[in-house]
């Protein structure tokens, strides 16, 4: 989590992960938090996780170097934002294992993230890479 020359980001914004697999989210810069689009949050407008997912919420963290963590267990796409910077586009997705639930066939509101099938094809995307071609 990112904040450089006035941008703020997830890097990478594109990441795949095998079911069951842990995810430690990097205050690296700024203020930020990783919170699932999911209708138990007041800003998620939608939910965009599996159905039987468990919601993730770090929270605002300030301190540098802090982290979150969570682990992903049950299979699907999964989007989600940075509170703070929500309307700034600070958003992201994850896939478990393969895509599927909520968030397959459109983007979040807040604007885009890469297609599922390309965070299967490559396994992880930088945020430099994806605005390049965004
Ligand atoms: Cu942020």
């Amino acid at each position: 989590m990112v904040t450089k020359n006035h941008q703020s980001y997830f890097d990478p914004i594109g990441l795949f992960v095998d079911p069951g697999g842990t995810i430690s989210f990097v205050m690296e810069s700024g203020n930020h938090s990783a919170t699932a689009y999911h209708k138990q949050y007041g800003l998620a407008e939608e939910t965009r996780i599996p159905k039987s997912a468990e919601p993730f919420d770090s929270g605002v963290i300030i301190e540098q170097g802090d982290t979150f963590e969570h682990t992903f267990n049950t299979k699907g796409t999964y989007d989600y934002y940075c509170i703070p910077h929500k309307t700034m586009r600070m958003i992201a997705r994850i896939v478990v294992g393969e895509p599927g639930g909520p968030a397959e066939g459109s983007m979040p509101p807040d604007g885009s993230v890469p297609t599922s099938q390309q965070i299967v094809n490559k396994g992880t995307i930088g945020y430099e890479q994806f605005k390049q071609n965004n």
